[in-house]
């Protein structure tokens, strides 16, 4: 199996190679003797937020509206158009030519495709003034070739040389002569040392014509080679056509990018590479370079000036299309307590599973709490994670509902609702299961110990065990349900008021009971248990959500006390921290925003603070990812704070954090420094050996699974054993017992459903 996947990129290296090679005979040729145009990277369109809409609209209330769902969760301001972030001038374009002389006199000015020189005084020899790039990686016997435009404005020679700096070996060297028209030139040679001090230089000192002022231009310098070496990150899925696209260079690789049209070897863009910075956290100095412009849907690659290609890519309308539908898909297969038919769970069919009655912890009474999604690799259900993948679904759905169609593969696909919707429902109804009659939710069932790996759900027998009821968990359970009622109004608004009234039972017990409470593990369990020692997150997302589905005083009230007491608490969309979603509702209905328009602007200007906190993780990345460490569930982290950035662009109408939030999906699906796509059965590489109980036991792969991601802390005995001197957002392994960077989860699945479905 690893055999084969090795072979099969090493085909795909070839063909690359292929290509290349291919372009450099007919591709370079033309492009240059037909001088097309290289675009200049463009200024940034000023983004004129449209104004926000005056229009109510229609007010949610306890019945079910006639209204269509859109109008539930208004953006504020509708995507348009997209505008790329430009280089900032401090850590923007840097030439890295430069003119060395002796006793001459050169003003060199450029862009970043082309160098004047403007030689004033060209000194005393010919050697005495230099044009040139160091740093160069010059490989023994590998063949390279340097191509070129040249001019000067009086008739001159000038020399271009490959040399190595550590030794002064002169490797090649050949004579050109220019006149007053732009001549193509290439300049072929094998080196015979291998070294990374190598050196490109121009010799354009004193020689005949050269004592009057005159000026030498050069543009377009590409320095290819037979090596390939991909040295450039890209987005392995796949770019939006509409949105902002980049890719990320290891090391200085030049100071101009091509992207190729892979199909006809053309040019298809030119840019500036830019903003070359350290990253600690991948031992890499990273460059990138921004094509947005570039939106014609086709096959590409990246060749930098400098000899490195990224692997083929695709620019097309919807990329994410495919990928969502098997993240939806991922969930069905982890359903629990009904049967999965191979018609649509192929290898992953199974019997009934965890169907047994559980039993309260410590107690004697036992309820039925089937169904629901086995978490992870794991088949413990626990409300927090589940409320979160389930809020994440219909969040995702609020936004856009006639994104997703019926047609996941899913048990319900071809029911008339849309799959991400019935699979929402699946995990509503458990937790309704798991709440009391006092409106308590109980936070996980769970056995003593996780199953051996490679036990079948409907093979594990162990006992099932009933953890009490949490107010965190009750929080979210809440939150959820009242999220539920809103997007359930117009398909089944009988199931919307079901969920409607869970959420005030849940939130009437939580004002009976303003503790935070939590129920840890006994000493001999060894199940997950997903600890949150502060409840007031999920007590306002509980609280905002039930105001944006009813409308009523009472629940605004309540949101905003809570809100003064800790403004922290409207942040975050993960299992822990999970305010945000609720600050999100509320801003998503904006008829609400005239009961109380302090609380509605403190809200948003608290969603920009949380956004423009992630803006400088964002900024100060080589990759654009948001992360200021890699723990545990990095990869969810990443997607959380996208959806975080996308919401800020919702409420904002500011196109960067679009842009960010577009970035953190495209960091996933292969633009880092591990050349990694995380989806399963996505991209170039991605996971193959998932820590998946249910993957184990059928033998397979899970497909459309999102890795948990690096973990610097290195929690388990696979990625214990990577060095120390690895940088932290490498620490990941593709190794099933790698469960800390390698398990899939709903709630990492469900992550990316919400940051793709709000890029929308
Ligand atoms: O996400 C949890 C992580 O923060 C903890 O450090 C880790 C160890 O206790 O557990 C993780 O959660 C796991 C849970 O306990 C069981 N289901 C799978 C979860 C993800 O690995
Ligand atoms: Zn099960």
């Amino acid at each position: 199996m690893k055999q084969k996947q090795k072979n099969e990129i090493n085909v795909r290296k070839l063909i690359i190679v292929l290509i290349v090679v291919d372009v450099i005979a007919a591709g370079f040729a033309i492009h240059y003797k037909n001088h097309i145009k290289n675009q200049e990277p463009q200024e940034t369109a000023a983004v004129t937020a449209p104004a926000a809409t005056a229009e109510p609209s229609v007010l949610p209330s306890a019945e079910p509206s006639a209204e269509p769902v859109q109008a539930m969760l208004q953006m504020a301001y509708p995507i348009q158009s997209y505008a790329p972030m430009t280089p900032d001038s401090t850590t923007g374009f840097k030439s890295s030519w430069y003119v060395n002389t002796v006793d001459g006199y050169v003003n060199n000015t450029n862009t970043f495709d082309t160098d004047t020189l403007d030689i004033i005084n060209a000194g005393s020899t010919y050697e005495n003034t230099v044009f040139y790039r160091d740093g160069l990686p010059y490989s023994a016997g590998a063949g390279y070739t340097v191509y070129f435009n040249a001019s000067s404005t009086v008739d001159r020679t000038i020399t271009v040389q490959a040399v190595n700096n550590d030794t002064g070996t002169v490797f090649s060297s050949m004579d050109c002569t220019l006149t007053s028209e732009r001549t193509f030139f290439t300049f072929a040679f094998t080196p015979s040392e291998t070294t990374f001090s190598g050196r490109l230089q121009f010799l354009l000192g004193k020689s005949a014509n050269t004592d009057n002022e005159h000026t030498v231009t050069i543009d377009n310098i590409r320095i290819t080679n037979d090596l390939n070496v991909e040295a450039v990150r890209i987005n392995q899925v796949g770019y939006p056509a509409s949105m902002q696209k980049r890719c990320t260079f290891l090391y200085n690789a030049g100071d101009l990018f091509d992207v190729v049209d892979a199909d006809t070897n053309a040019i298809a863009y030119s840019g500036a590479i830019v903003n070359e910075m350290a990253n600690a956290d991948t031992g890499e100095t990273n460059c990138y370079g921004d094509f947005t412009n570039l939106t014609k849907p086709g096959n590409y690659y990246i060749r930098a000036q400098i000899g490195v290609v990224s692997p083929v890519f695709t620019i097309s309308e919807d990329p994410y299309a495919g990928l969502q539908k098997d993240l939806i898909h991922m969930l069905s297969l982890q359903r629990c307590g009904s049967t999965l038919d191979a018609s649509w769970a192929g290898a992953f069919a199974h019997d009934t599973c965890h169907t047994g009655m559980a039993t309260v912890l410590y107690m004697q009474d036992s309820y039925d709490v089937s169904g629901g999604w086995h978490d992870a690799g794991d088949y413990g259900r626990y409300v927090k994670t589940g409320s979160k993948a389930a809020s994440d679904l219909l969040l995702a759905y609020l936004r856009n509902p006639d994104a997703y169609g019926d047609d996941t593969n899913g048990p319900e696909s071809g029911n008339g609702v849309p799959d991400i919707l019935d699979e929402a429902r699946y995990e509503l109804e458990w937790l309704m299961k798991m709440q009391r009659d006092d409106g308590g939710v109980n936070a996980r069932v769970v056995t003593q110990s996780f199953a051996y790996d490679g036990v079948a759900p409907a093979m594990d027998d162990q006992a099932l065990v009933l953890f009490p009821e949490e107010s965190s968990s009750t929080a979210f359970h809440a939150g959820t349900m009242a999220m539920a009622s809103m997007a359930f109004q117009t398909v089944d608004p009988d199931f919307a008021q079901k969920c409607l009234d869970s959420a005030e039972r849940a939130e009437t017990y939580l004002q009976k009971n303003s503790d935070n409470f939590f129920v840890k593990n006994p000493d001999d369990f060894s199940a997950g248990q997903y600890l949150d020692d502060d409840d007031k997150d999920g007590r306002f997302y509980a609280e905002a959500a039930l105001y944006a589905a009813t409308g009523k005083d009472d629940y605004r009230n309540r949101a905003k006390n809570l809100y003064i007491q800790d403004s922290k608490c409207a942040n975050g969309v993960s299992w822990r921290q999970n305010g945000g979603y609720g600050r999100f509702l509320i801003l998503c209905t904006p008829h609400l925003q005239g009961n109380d328009p302090d609380f509605y602007n403190a809200l948003l200007e608290s969603l920009r603070s949380e956004a423009e906190g992630l803006m400088s993780w964002v900024n100060g990345n080589g990759y654009n990812v948001s992360l200021d460490e890699y723990t545990w569930g990095s990869n969810q982290k990443a997607a959380d704070n996208g959806t975080i950035l996308a919401m800020a662009y919702s409420c904002t109408g500011e196109q960067k954090y679009l842009q960010a939030a577009g970035e953190q999906a495209a960091y996933l699906l292969g633009k880092n420094s591990l050349d990694f796509c995380f989806v399963s059965g996505y991209g170039k590489s991605s996971p193959t050996d998932l820590h998946s109980r249910i993957a184990r036991a059928a033998g397979i792969n899970l497909p459309g699974a999102l890795a948990g991601g690096p973990d610097a802390s290195r929690e388990d005995t696979v990625t214990q054993q990577i060095s120390w001197d690895v940088p932290s957002a490498k620490v990941y392994a593709d190794s099933y017992n790698s469960y800390s960077t390698n398990e899939a989860a709903i709630y990492y699945n469900s992550a990316l459903i919400s940051l793709i479905g709000n890029l929308k």
